[in-house]
């Protein structure tokens, strides 16, 4: 018998012996009409479905265990909103007015989690904009997700992420952090602060032709064990359910992954974004989505994401939870 990841669905694909196959339904398809037609309950739809995410191991922490032995205070948080909002949905709020940007994100508070920024794509910026985006964060639960990707000397990032015009150490939960400089950017932006930020290291990029091997995510998450007190986790994108688990089997059971370049509609922006879809991302072990255009550029951003969160919760719930 072989065994055929949902990924190949619809796929031709060479055996070991050099045959063609194409495989036309997966052992997860199987078991959704299993489920469709009473033949097995819920429960064990999901059992087996976690069971076979994580490649027959069945070794992984379900939600609950992972929360309670997830030390770090700022993760602990992220998963607490999960919880609490039943949502693994973290908006990428791109645009470039404050006015566009709180429209936006009042309309899907409920939905989101976490809102992620890109703090200098606004133009109209003042420090009048954080009063409010934490004003609004508090009244709906929403955690602050500044994506600057730091990504210099330690000395410099420190500047980066405590002064300037922006302050991110004084407002965001979290942070991106390239670990091209080596372990030195997280001295850098830890050592020596209060701060409540914690970081998030990109571990696997969307952008096509992107730079980063399979060994750097191995590194990257090898340096992240030593500084869990900094790390809540990865962000790690791949093309196929199969990319993610690969690396999603690398990353220590309470960090969080975090899934970019999802949507619904398209698979490219034509400047070098891949897109995967919601169900693959959950499948292959993202623990929560990262949606910009999909939701904030969509006619109706606020129906976007209640389809998105409840797209994104159902598979969450059937394969990670
Ligand atoms: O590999 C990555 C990492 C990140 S953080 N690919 C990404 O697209 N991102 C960010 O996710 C990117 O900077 C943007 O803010 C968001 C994706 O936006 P979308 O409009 O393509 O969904």
């Amino acid at each position: 018998m072989v065994l055929i990841d949902r990924s190949y669905r619809g796929k031709e694909f060479l055996n070991e012996n050099g045959f063609t196959l194409h495989a036309i339904l997966t052992i997860s398809d199987i078991l959704e009409i299993l489920e469709e037609e009473k033949l097995i309950t819920k429960d064990q739809l999901n059992a087996v479905s976690r069971f076979l995410l994580y490649d027959v191991s069945g070794k992984r922490l379900n939600f609950e265990q992972r929360l309670k032995g997830c030390k770090n205070p700022a993760t602990r948080k992220l998963y607490e909103r999960m919880k609490e909002k039943q949502s693994n949905l973290i908006l990428s709020l791109d645009v470039d007015t404050e006015k566009e940007f709180f429209t936006i994100l009042e309309q899907v508070s409920t939905h989101i989690i976490m809102v992620k920024t890109h703090i200098d794509i606004l133009k109209d910026f003042t420090p009048d904009f954080i009063t409010k985006l934490l004003r609004i964060a508090a009244d709906y639960n929403i955690l602050i997700f500044e994506d600057r990707k730091f990504a210099d000397i330690g000395s410099t990032v420190r500047k980066q992420f405590q002064g300037g015009i922006y302050k991110i150490s004084n407002w965001a939960d979290f942070i991106t952090v390239h670990m091209v400089p080596g372990p030195g950017i997280l001295n850098g932006l830890f050592d020596h602060t209060k701060t409540k930020t914690s970081a998030f290291l990109l571990a696997a990029m969307s952008a096509e032709g992107n730079l980063i091997t399979e060994n750097y995510s191995r590194r990257v998450i090898e340096i992240a064990k030593k500084y869990d007190k900094h790390i809540s986790g990865f962000i790690g994108f791949g093309k196929t359910e199969h990319d993610l688990k690969k690396l999603k089997n690398k990353i220590p059971e309470t960090m969080l992954l975090l899934t970019p370049g999802v949507n619904l509609e398209q698979t490219g922006d034509g400047m070098g974004q891949q897109y995967v879809g919601i169900e693959e991302a959950v499948r292959g072990g993202s623990d929560a989505i990262i949606v910009g255009r999909g939701i904030y550029a969509a006619d109706n951003p606020a129906s976007k994401a209640k389809e998105y969160k409840e797209k994104a919760w159902k598979a969450f719930v059937t394969y990670n939870l």
